[in-house]
């Protein structure tokens, strides 16, 4: 009937396949064939029941995205949906793979559902800045009931086919040839005969809500919000489902959706969507990967542990290497609590967590790695302990084992020549906790091989991280603006702000937390040490640090932390010693306000930014909003810095910069020259997404 929809037929069933790959989304080229389909099989009297499935790998996974923001064809998907519910003769959509977003919003036109056993059906617009707007707000409820419809849309969390037939959103699920069960069950269906009652007049179950109780939860679940307006949007319109009739609640839906579309926040979040896909794309598709059985990992310190457990978790049996028995049973312990805690959570099952013990084997002795193909060290952040790590790998390593460090700062072309194979070399820059944290910075050092970097392209994936290419420099992408956006922090405390006006500043933007509060959660000391290391002094950091103050794990760092308390609260001492430190340097304190904070210290990390860009350490500015998005908590509805500084305005940004720079004369306000292009074109670079 069409490239993308074909119609077949088994007796008096006729079967719709939609086949648009490779997510089967419902673009314009698939809603005009499936719409006159519908009509015709509608009108056909031969036909008793009608299935709609999906060819490939999963059911519709949604609109398509890419059409958002340009007129819309018609017919819409809510169109289709509208003339499904007018047929008489019983519809079934047959669920394997994903029935997302719009995909579950089609399936919500049919009369019934079934589901293959791995399927897994949700409505994850939320997580683009949207709310379904073909009419899931207004139709899950009717099935599953408003305070777990609420709980679905808003989370954008998808559910397995088990639970959606527990909670009556499918009507079977099968096991084995989903066509044939989903054709037999159409066709018993039928010769039971109607009325089939389409999902838009079910009505009990939303007449039990309790509205007061939605209401509670609608009110919790807004708190955890920050700023976004997707995720109360997403509240409303359920209400809406309740407490209007459904074409108005419909109506109400559209009118939300419209707006959010067209909102900044939504724009942010799918250009974030895309930046993540092109940034796993494997810079080089035609290269034939290394193969990765086991991997080895060195130090099983909190970062070393970490990073094994993540290829545990992904499936990858690791040898796990420590220089003492003690140091390597601790390390081990810790992992194994790890688990505990999973278990205790109902994460994980005791058996899976026995499972996944049984894939680390220990060892005190190099030689034990010599059957990694891949082995990832995590020691202590020194060029030479490193180096001497390097050259007892390169000993025993086998030829073609991929060497990858874990390094935050250091010269990996460095590393790398300090082996007798740099093209096996590279940096695998693990977040901690590495076994959550979701970003994975790949270094490619001057020498890396292409296949090598291929298949660590590949294997981020398969460990399920996000992953980014990048290049050598001091702090790569992520740290690197992070001393950017730190480097007036002191200066700013000096001149009269104090922590908690940053942090809140922060907050307020949208960030998870603050500067303050973050370095209170790593720990003051770390910056310490590498400051001395490095030569470097910061006035307040270090002096809090000489009294001990170390963050939460002292109890006290920038804020005061009462007996196991997260939140800490603002201490007056640290608040007379900056006044102090400031009276010794002659500084007199004065009001700042939130846009001197921004402009202090985001603006000069959207700089580095651009000098990042420059040098090619990343290849697009998308790929630094990924980073920041996925390992720092920029806040997804600003898009990432790059995507941000977009909405911000780049030449409001360099005229700031410019000023910052006469007053202090310090090189992080000298505007970059591509902050000046992207000033005069809008754009990083020719074909970016920012
Ligand atoms: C919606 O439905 C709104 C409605 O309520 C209202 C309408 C009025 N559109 O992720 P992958 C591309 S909003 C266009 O790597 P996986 C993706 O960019 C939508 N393109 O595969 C990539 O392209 P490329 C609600 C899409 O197997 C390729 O497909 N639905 C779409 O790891 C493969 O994707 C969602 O938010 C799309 N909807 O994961 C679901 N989806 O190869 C979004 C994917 O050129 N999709 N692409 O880079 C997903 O979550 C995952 O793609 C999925 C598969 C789990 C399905």
């Amino acid at each position: 009937m069409s490239d993308f929809l074909k119609l077949s037929r088994d007796g008096d069933v006729a079967i719709v396949t939609i086949d648009n790959p490779p997510v089967n989304a419902l673009s314009f080229h698939v809603r005009e064939p499936l719409m006159q389909a519908v009509v015709s099989l509608r009108d056909d009297v031969s036909v008793a029941a009608i299935v709609i499935a999906c060819a490939g790998r999963t059911f519709v996974a949604g609109a398509d995205i890419t059409e958002f923001g340009k007129p819309v064809q018609q017919p819409d998907l809510r169109a289709v949906v509208a003339m499904l519910e007018t047929i008489a003769k019983p519809t079934v959509a047959a669920i394997h793979g994903t029935a997302l977003g719009g995909g579950l919003e089609l399936a919500l036109g049919c009369h019934f559902r079934v589901a293959d056993a791995g399927a897994r059906l949700g409505l994850p617009e939320v997580k683009l800045g949207l709310l379904p707007g073909g009419g899931g707000t207004v139709r899950l409820p009717r099935l599953v009931g408003a305070v777990k419809a609420l709980r679905m849309i808003v989370s954008g969390a998808p559910i397995g086919a088990a639970e959606a037939h527990g909670a009556d959103l499918v009507d079977a699920v099968f096991d084995g040839d989903l066509i044939t069960h989903a054709v037999n069950f159409a066709r018993e269906i039928a010769s039971k005969g109607g009325p089939f009652t389409p999902v838009r007049d079910r009505n009990d179950e939303l007449r039990q809500t309790d509205l007061a109780a939605f209401d509670a939860e609608a009110a919790d679940l807004a708190k955890k919000a920050r700023g976004l307006e997707a995720p109360i949007a997403c509240a409303q319109s359920v209400r809406n489902a309740v407490t209007l009739p459904f074409e108005e609640a419909l109506a109400a839906e559209r009118a939300l959706f419209m707006k959010l579309v067209a909102s900044d926040q939504s724009r942010a979040q799918r250009h974030l969507f895309f930046a993540e896909r092109e940034a796993a794309k494997n810079p080089d598709k035609d290269v034939v990967k290394r193969r990765i059985a086991r991997v080895g990992v060195i130090g099983a310190g909190t970062m070393g542990g970490g990073i094994a457990m993540a290829f545990v978790n992904g499936g990858f049996p690791v040898t796990l290497l420590e220089t003492s028995e003690e140091a390597l049973q601790r390390g081990l312990g810790m992992i194994e609590k790890n688990y505990a805690v999973s278990v205790s959570r109902g994460s994980l099952t005791e058996d899976a967590k026995q499972q996944r013990l049984a894939q680390f084997k220990g060892s005190t002795d190099y030689a034990d790695l010599v059957d990694c193909d891949l082995i990832v060290e995590a020691v202590f952040e020194d060029m030479a302990v490193k180096k001497e790590v390097f050259g007892k790998l390169d000993a025993v390593a086998r030829p073609g084992a991929i060497l990858a460090t874990n390094t935050s700062y250091l010269d990996i072309d460095e590393i790398a020549a300090s082996t007798s194979r740099p093209q096996d070399v590279l940096g695998l820059h693990f977040f901690s906790p590495a076994n959550v944290m979701k970003l994975l910075e790949i270094v490619r050092a001057d020498k890396t091989a292409p296949d090598a970097l291929a298949t660590v392209v590949d294997l981020a994936r398969k460990i399920g991280k996000v992953a980014v290419v990048v290049g050598v420099c001091h702090g790569f992408v992520g740290n690197r603006m992070l001393a950017a956006r730190g480097a007036e922090s002191e200066a700013l405390l000096l001149e009269g702000a104090t922590p908690s006006l940053i942090d809140k500043a922060f907050t307020d933007f949208g960030w998870p937390m603050g500067p303050f509060q973050m370095g209170d959660l790593a720990g003051l000391d770390i910056g310490w040490r590498n400051r001395k290391a490095r030569g470097q002094t910061a006035v307040i950091a270090d002096s809090l640090c000489e009294q001990g103050r170390f963050g939460q794990k002292t109890g006290r760092g920038f804020y005061l932390y009462e007996a196991g308390a997260r939140a800490g609260i603002p201490d007056p001492e640290v608040e007379a010693l900056i006044r102090e430190k400031a009276a010794e340097k002659g500084i007199a304190p004065r009001t700042i306000g939130t846009d001197e904070i921004a402009e202090r210290t985001l603006y000069p990390m959207i700089n580095e930014g651009a000098k990042i860009l420059e040098e090619k350490i990343a290849a697009r500015a998308s790929d630094i909003d990924v980073v920041w998005v996925n390992g720092y908590g920029f806040p997804v509805g600003k898009g990432g810095p790059m995507f941000w500084a977009g909405l911000e305005g780049a030449a409001k940004i360099i005229e700031r910069l410019e000023y910052w720079h006469q007053r202090t004369g310090k090189d992080v306000f000298k505007p970059a020259p591509l902050l000046r292009r992207m000033a005069e074109t809008g754009s990083w670079e020719a074909g970016s997404t920012a």
